[in-house]
């Protein structure tokens, strides 16, 4: 077994063979200027600074026998997996299925729904496409996570609030033991991201635990 400092207590893992990293939605559309992030009124640059810590986890964990999940959210070219209500909410001047600046916004195929260059999926890696914010909503996550012996699952991505709590809070009903990366993770808005956080770890980690990068390589470093 592997302990790993964190909140609300220490996270006990069986190892990389069992663990997926899922990095949320790091796709253009979200950290990009002109994507949707940006069309929603956001600062695209508060998301930048958890790059860098995403590409370490990525790095490790590849090195270190994870299994790798990368997440998109997008729709069809045809928009029907994309609830109206989806499509008109906000009332965007320019909104999802329309032609905006990074190409059809939040349609799969896209050039803004691209995973960032420099978080690339390697070939082998498994992306699921979702056209919810949770990862298991109409899409083979769960399937996928069963046929390999996934029970422990670390989350990384955007946003906090939207995608990545969604996600855990589907995977945490599913009985996934998730684990968030809070350096690894951001919001359009700071104090969602802390409020986010709080929830997650409170009541004794209703959803799950949440830990910093550095104690996730250093506790591992003492198990591998
Ligand atoms: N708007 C926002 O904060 N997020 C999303 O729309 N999707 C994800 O979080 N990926």
């Amino acid at each position: 077994m592997f302990y790993l400092p964190a909140r609300p207590y220490q996270y006990t893992f069986p190892g990389p063979q069992r663990t997926a990293l899922i990095v949320i939605d790091m796709q253009r559309d979200f950290l990009e200027h002109g994507g949707f992030g940006t069309l929603l009124g956001n600062s695209v640059e508060l998301l930048h600074p958890i790059i860098p810590v995403i590409k370490r986890l990525l790095v490790y964990c590849r090195q270190n026998g994870f299994t790798i999940i990368h997440t998109q959210e997008g729709h069809k070219t045809d928009l029907s997996d994309c609830p109206h209500s989806k499509r008109i909410r906000g009332r965007l001047a320019i909104g999802i299925g329309d032609q905006g600046p990074l190409g059809r916004i939040l349609v799969l195929g896209e050039p803004g729904n691209a995973i960032i260059q420099q978080l690339r999926p390697l070939p082998d890696e498994l992306v699921i496409a979702k056209p919810g914010k949770g990862a298991f909503y109409q899409t083979s996550l769960h399937e996928n996570l069963q046929q390999r012996g996934i029970t422990h699952l670390i989350f990384a991505g955007v946003t906090t609030e939207v995608c990545v709590a969604s996600t855990m809070r589907e995977a945490n009903d599913r009985g996934y033991e998730c684990l968030l990366i809070e350096d690894a993770t951001e919001s359009y808005f700071p104090t969602f991201k802390e409020a986010t956080v709080e929830m997650i770890v409170a009541q004794g980690g209703i959803i799950g635990w949440v830990t910093q990068s550095q104690s996730f390589f250093s506790g591992m470093s003492c198990c591998l």
